[in-house]
């Protein structure tokens, strides 16, 4: 049986409830509550030692990056595969993985996590008791930037510029194929659902008229009945997938 230790289905959180919940897949799911820290808990950090979400254990093996386990998953598991055949369609959808990864990820997990650390009420020994609890020296320093809400805002008005470009290169590439690698829905629109799936709530400069083509491809994801029972995993995503849906057209 697989083992999925993990939080909400959000960001690299969520990249093995989507693809799992897509495939018909079933697994065991382990709720790992990050607004307690628990990611960071002694118990946790045993079954991944870089006290982060997702992890997946198969057989036994702790697997912690989501994207290579998203990918191994999709391979060894039945069910439709979401990794293209053609070498061309396969080299554009990990271009996209990379891209949401690495570029447009992390500067929306700077924005969220310094939005959070202005709403987390902490003494200082607290601050220095979770800061001390985390495994990897580079997450401590990030942590302690949002508990100390660190983050400049020249660093925030960039990740503001960089989101900004990454929704025009969407908008362009969805204007070519229905889908990010090309005509059909990959481990990459699926990796990229995880972290935009709100944007039709949440961002003003996402909408029908000023994005038809984003537009298009968000309500053709959450269309998906995999989307829908991945997402209604969450404790409080889910809800608000219903609210996203409706704003797509897709539910009263
Ligand atoms: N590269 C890792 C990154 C994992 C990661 O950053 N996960 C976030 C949640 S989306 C996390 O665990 N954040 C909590 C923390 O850093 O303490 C992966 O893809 O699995």
């Amino acid at each position: 049986m697989i083992e999925v230790h993990t939080w909400e289905p959000n960001a690299n959180s969520g990249k093995p409830l989507l693809l799992l919940k897509e495939k018909g897949v079933d697994f065991d799911f382990h709720y790992v509550n990050m607004g307690a820290l628990e990611q960071h808990s002694p118990a946790y950090v045993k079954i991944n030692p870089n006290g982060t979400v997702p992890t997946v254990i198969v057989d036994g093996f702790s697997m912690f990056e989501s994207t290579p386990a998203m990918e191994y998953l999709d391979e060894v598991t039945p069910g439709p595969h979401l990794t293209p055949k053609d070498p061309l369609q396969r080299w554009k959808m990990r271009w996209w993985m990379r891209f949401i990864d690495e570029y447009l990820m992390p500067c929306l997990a700077m924005q969220a996590g310094s939005a959070a650390g202005g709403r987390m009420q902490m003494s200082e020994e607290e601050k220095d008791a979770a800061v001390a609890r985390i495994p990897l020296p580079e997450r401590a320093r990030v942590w302690r930037l949002i508990l100390d809400r660190g983050v400049s805002e020249e660093e925030l008005a960039e990740s503001r510029r960089r989101v900004s470009s990454a929704i025009a290169t969407l908008e362009e590439a969805l204007g070519q194929s229905p889908y990010l690698a090309g005509p059909d829905f990959t481990l990459a629109d699926l990796d990229a659902m995880t972290t935009l799936h709100s944007w039709p709530l949440n961002r003003e400069d996402v909408t029908a008229e000023k994005t038809p083509n984003l537009w298009a491809w968000l309500k053709r994801c959450h269309a998906r009945q995999g989307m829908k029972d991945a997402f209604a995993l969450g404790r409080f995503i889910g809800t608000r997938m219903g609210e996203v849906r409706a704003k797509l057209g897709l539910e009263d």
